[in-house]
């Protein structure tokens, strides 16, 4: 559950970075809003840490912007200096960190809004479940800007939006709002101006109720069913429906369901 009030994370962070928990919930902060929170080195590293250095009784994690943008990207500053192989050094960084989240130990909540663009879209895109407010629109500069998405774009984007939309967005500087980034799947939730960050925390604090166990199954297993083949992805599932049921926390649910104790679905 979150709590209202946060408290100090024992994690050395770059000025870049700020995080707290609530609970069992550690919330992380883009705060460098004077360069519209645009990803350099150190905060790219900065999550790197914050996303190792997790208590083990942290349950989910929330990710938001500070300002008035989630993040302008890459910070293009950065580049002139770089050469071909620096290039590709850098791109398999990002690619460690955002693995990192994507396939950490438990899911992380991004509450988005304003520019969520280059490889901000890309950091969002590796999180599990997006809130977007309505300020909230999504555009991959790199076609105008002469280079390409570094961040794992080319192969998380395309799974949400389909590669054609995503060629138009990088060959043309198309950009897409929030009510469209939620019907394509870049936001699962659209909210009002202001409110990105409690719905998150109040998704963070769902999460944090399942079974680890659970948790595990769709942040690791679930995605690389979806990539197999459909006989290798059956008996995967199977495995894994197994594994969880056999699990004494699920037990516990499942009877206390039978026995009427645990809340019904409800659809609000
Ligand atoms: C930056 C960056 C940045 C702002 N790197 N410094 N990303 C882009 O191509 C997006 C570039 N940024 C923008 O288009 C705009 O800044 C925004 C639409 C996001 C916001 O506009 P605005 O009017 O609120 O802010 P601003 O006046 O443009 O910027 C404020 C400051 O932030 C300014 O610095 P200042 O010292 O003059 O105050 C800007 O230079 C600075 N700033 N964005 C560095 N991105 C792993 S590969 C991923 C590849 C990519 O991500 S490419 C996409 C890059």
């Amino acid at each position: 559950m979150a709590d209202a009030t946060g408290s100090r994370l024992a994690v050395d962070l770059p000025p870049s970075l700020a995080a707290e928990r609530r609970g069992a919930i550690a919330v992380v902060r883009l705060a460098r809003p004077g360069k519209r929170n645009a990803l350099d080195d150190p905060t790219v590293l900065g999550l790197e840490a914050f996303f190792d250095g997790l208590p083990d009784d942290i349950r989910a994690v929330v990710l938001h912007g500070e300002g008035e943008h989630f993040s302008a990207g890459l910070d293009l500053s950065e580049l002139s200096s770089r050469d071909i192989p620096e290039g590709i050094s850098h791109s398999r960084m990002w690619h460690r960190v955002f693995d990192k989240i994507q396939f950490g130990r438990v899911p992380v909540v991004t509450a988005m809004h304003g520019a969520v663009v280059g490889g901000g879209l890309e950091l969002a895109a590796a999180t599990h479940v997006r809130v977007a407010e309505r300020s909230a629109y999504y555009a991959l500069p790199e076609g105008s800007r002469g280079i390409y998405v570094g961040g794992g774009g080319s192969v998380r984007l395309p799974r949400l939006l389909g590669v054609t939309r995503m060629m138009d967005m990088m060959l043309t500087g198309r950009t897409y709002g929030a009510e469209e980034g939620l019907a394509l799947g870049l936001s699962h939730y659209l909210i009002d101006p202001g409110q990105g960050l409690a719905k998150a925390l109040e998704l963070a604090g769902r999460i944090a109720e399942n079974t680890a166990l659970t948790n595990f199954a769709v942040m690791h297993v679930l995605p690389r069913i979806a990539e197999s083949d459909p006989a290798s992805g059956y008996m995967m599932e199977s495995l894994m429906a197994a594994i969880a049921q056999g699990d004494q926390e699920a037990k516990a649910r499942l009877q206390a369901f039978l026995e009427k104790r645990a809340p019904k679905v409800a659809h609000s």
